[in-house]
C-alpha cells in the first residue's frame, strides 16, 4: 500500500524518461525525506541529501565501479567550479595528444561531454555502463562527481587512483545554486525564493549537503593523505589562475617542462578554459551535455563576491554564523569578496 503511493509520486520524480528500480525505490522508503529544491523531495542517503536519481547512481556507482590506479576523480558540491576544473584537467593531461590548437576538443564540446560524471552519466541509468567502453576511455581516465568522499571512499580507496576537490566559498555557491535551479525549473513551475532556499541552505538541506560535511570530507582527507587528495579553492583559482594549474598538473603527474612554460602553455591553457572564452562558444551557448539540462546555464558570472548583490546583511550574518559553527577549527577557511 505504501509503496503503490510512494511509486505514484516517484514517478513524477523521475523526470527525463528516467525510471526508479523498485531496489531503489525500497531504498528510499527507508530513508529520512525533506522538501526538494526543485524535486518533491531530497532523501538523506549515507548522510547527504540527494535527488531520487542521484542515490540510484551512487549506489550502482559503488557497486560496479572498478577503480584503476592512474584514475583521476574531480569532485565538487554543484556550483563549485566543476565545468571549469574539468576543462583545466582534461586540458593538462591531454595536452600531448590535443595541443591548445583551433581543434582543441574543449572548442567543440562541453567540459562535461568530455569528462563524464559518475551519478549523471555512467551509472545515471539502471543498466551498467558499457564497461568495455569505460576500459577504452584514454588513460589517465578523468571523472567528476558530487559524491562525498566517504561515499566514494570504497571504490576509489582500492587504488592508488588521484582526488581533486574544488571548493568554493558557500555565499557565492549558494547564489549559483539558487540562480541555476530558477532556470531550469520547469516553466509551470513558479521560482524558488531566495528566502526559501537560503533557509534549507543553511539547514545543510541542498543536493549533495550539507555543505560544510561535503567540505570537510575532502578537506580532511587531502590533509591526511595529500597525495591522494588535492583540495583547491575556487577563490584562489581565480586570483593566480596560472600559479593553481601548475600545481595542479604537478598533482596529476604532468608537470609542464621549462620549454612548455617558456612557450606559454600554461597561459594558454587558462585562457582556453576560462569562464570568458568557453561561455562564448557554440557548444556552450547552445548545447546540452548532462541529461537535458541546457548548457547555457552553467556560464552565468563567474566571480567572487556577487552574494553581496543578493544576500541581505541579516542573511549574510546568519550564514556566517553556520560557517563558524560547522566549520570550526578545521582550518577550513574562504575569501568572500574580491
Ligand atoms: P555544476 O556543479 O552544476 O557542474 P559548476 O560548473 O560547478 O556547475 O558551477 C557553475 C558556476 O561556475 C557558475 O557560477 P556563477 O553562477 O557564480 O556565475 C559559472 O559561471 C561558473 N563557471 C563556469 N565556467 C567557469 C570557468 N571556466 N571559470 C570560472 N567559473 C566558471
Amino acid at each position: 500500500m505504501v509503496l503503490t503511493h510512494y511509486t505514484k509520486n516517484h514517478g513524477e520524480e523521475a523526470r527525463e524518461g528516467e525510471k526508479l528500480s523498485h531496489e531503489s525505490q525500497e531504498l528510499l522508503l527507508s530513508l529520512p525525506k525533506e522538501k526538494g529544491w526543485r524535486t518533491p523531495y531530497l532523501y538523506k542517503y549515507q548522510g547527504f541529501w540527494c535527488q531520487p536519481m542521484e542515490i540510484q547512481a551512487t549506489v550502482s556507482f559503488q557497486k560496479h565501479f572498478l577503480a584503476r590506479d592512474t584514475d583521476v576523480v574531480l569532485a565538487t558540491i554543484p556550483k563549485s567550479g566543476t565545468t571549469w576544473l574539468k576543462a583545466l584537467a582534461f586540458a593538462i593531461v591531454n595536452r600531448k595528444r590535443f595541443p591548445i590548437s583551433n581543434n582543441h576538443p574543449l572548442l567543440s564540446y562541453n567540459p562535461h561531454d568530455l569528462v563524464p560524471f559518475f551519478e549523471y552519466k555512467l551509472y545515471a541509468n539502471e543498466q551498467l555502463p558499457d564497461l568495455s567502453n569505460l576500459s577504452n576511455l584514454p588513460q589517465p581516465r578523468l571523472f567528476g562527481t558530487h559524491v562525498p568522499f566517504a561515499s566514494l571512499a570504497n571504490p576509489i580507496n582500492k587504488s592508488s587512483s588521484r582526488v581533486v576537490y574544488l571548493c568554493r566559498n558557500p555565499f557565492d555557491t549558494f547564489v549559483s545554486s539558487w540562480h541555476y535551479t530558477n532556470k531550469i525549473i520547469p516553466k509551470t513551475q513558479a521560482p524558488m525564493p531566495i528566502e526559501d532556499a537560503f533557509e534549507m541552505y543553511c539547514k545543510g538541506i541542498v543536493g549533495f549537503g550539507p555543505f560544510w560535511d561535503h567540505m570537510l570530507g575532502y578537506w580532511k582527507e587531502s590533509i591526511e593523505r595529500p597525495h591522494k587528495v588535492l583540495f583547491l579553492k575556487y577563490e584562489d583559482m581565480k586570483e593566480d589562475v596560472s600559479f593553481h594549474l601548475k600545481k595542479l598538473a604537478d598533482f596529476l603527474g604532468f608537470p609542464f617542462s621549462l620549454e612548455e612554460e617558456r612557450a606559454g602553455c600554461v597561459e594558454k591553457i587558462a585562457k582556453l578554459c576560462s569562464f570568458e572564452n568557453l561561455k562564448e562558444l557554440e557548444v556552450n551557448k547552445a548545447g546540452k551535455s548532462i541529461k537535458n539540462f541546457e548548457n547555457k546555464n552553467l556560464f552565468r558570472k563567474a566571480e567572487v563576491g556577487d552574494w553581496v548583490n543578493y544576500l541581505s546583511p541579516r542573511m549574510a550574518e546568519q550564514l556566517t554564523k553556520v560557517m563558524e559553527e560547522k566549520l570550526g577549527d578545521s582550518g577550513l577557511s574562504f575569501k568572500v569578496l574580491p
